[in-house]
């Protein structure tokens, strides 16, 4: 993606603007969620309307993140008119789920930190080498605003959700540097990481059950893949939500070089929605490009359509293959 706008740019036209709808993506997380409501926090402060939107619901775990309603796209009034609508860890227009639409309502500015050539907006700006879109809002936050309480404690959470508590590749010394700062602006990290990390649901458990137990080895264990069908995730009256957190259960086992988990979706049976993992050195995206997909080199996605799990794991196992050898 080329990048038609720079920062202060951005910084000049959010400053000029007074009514925005601040854009998350689809099954919003961690990163999307703090990057918008840090940036309507700060907004709002200097006095503009502001709203959060995103395609689905914030979930129960992620909710104290937003102090405010995270507006779904058919609640935005017809009557908001926005002068600005601004996407934030969104990588690709399908991320946008039904707030396409919203989109086209104002100037759009993209703000990223995917790699990919998704230039959906009037204005895109991506840093691929930015562990999360967090660290991007920082450094608006720092020319445009203050780090007051809350903004210290959004944008620690959203970095530390992106980076798996500051354990992923996708770490560098700037993160640290950043989260450091925040963390000398005495923000509980202890307390934030309790609610991003450790508060699984039973259902949450039941779903790594069944993600272990479907895993399979192959190339001598350098190449780890779980699926789990729409069958077997009814059976255990488990939602998508449910196991919408399993991407890094096949990386993190002792010799596996590159993971996958292969998931069936719930509105579009036969089609297979691929999280993968790598070890560095080992391309994910590589493999992914090939599963319609990609992502970091680390950390990417796919989709594959199948007539039964045993093919659809094939296909994730033929375009991975490659990339250990
Ligand atoms: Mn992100």
């Amino acid at each position: 993606m080329i990048n038609n706008i720079t920062l202060p740019e951005i910084i000049g036209k959010l400053k000029k603007s007074n009514r925005i709808i601040l854009i998350c993506h689809v099954r919003p997380d961690g990163d999307t969620l703090a990057c918008a409501y840090t940036l309507k926090h700060a907004l709002k402060k200097m006095g503009k309307t502001v709203i959060c939107a995103s395609s689905d619901p914030v979930s129960d775990r992620l909710s104290f993140l937003c102090d405010e309603k995270m507006y779904l796209p058919n609640e935005v009034s017809e009557d908001f008119n926005p002068d600005l609508v601004v996407s934030v860890d969104v990588a690709s227009i399908s991320m946008l789920g039904n707030c396409k639409s919203l989109m086209s309502l104002a100037e759009s500015i993209k703000i990223d930190h995917h790699h990919g050539e998704d230039s959906f907006a009037d204005y895109n700006f991506a840093l691929p080498d930015k562990a999360s879109c967090s660290e991007i809002i920082f450094d608006i936050i720092e020319q445009m605003s203050d780090f007051d309480k809350k903004t210290c404690e959004l944008l620690y959470a959203g970095i530390s959700f992106d980076t798996g508590c500051f354990k992923h590749s996708n770490v560098t010394e700037d993160t640290h540097k950043k989260a450091a700062f925040l963390v000398a602006q005495g923000v509980d990290t202890a307390l934030i990481n309790q609610k991003l990390f450790g508060n699984k649901t039973k259902k949450e458990i039941e779903a790594l059950k069944m993600a272990y137990n479907n895993l399979e080895f192959f190339e001598d264990g350098k190449i780890a893949i779980t699926c789990i069908t729409n069958k077997m995730r009814e059976e255990k009256g488990l939602s998508e939500d449910d196991i919408a957190d399993l991407g890094q259960i096949p990386i993190e086992i002792d010799g596996v070089q590159l993971g996958a988990t292969v998931k069936e979706k719930g509105d579009k049976p036969g089609n297979y929605k691929i999280s993968m993992r790598s070890r560095p050195g080992i391309n994910a995206a590589n493999a992914c490009k090939k599963l319609s997909g990609g992502g970091h080199v680390c950390a990417a996605g796919g989709l594959v359509v199948a007539d039964c799990k045993e093919n659809a794991v094939k296909a994730v196992l033929e375009a991975s293959i490659p990339e250990i050898k």
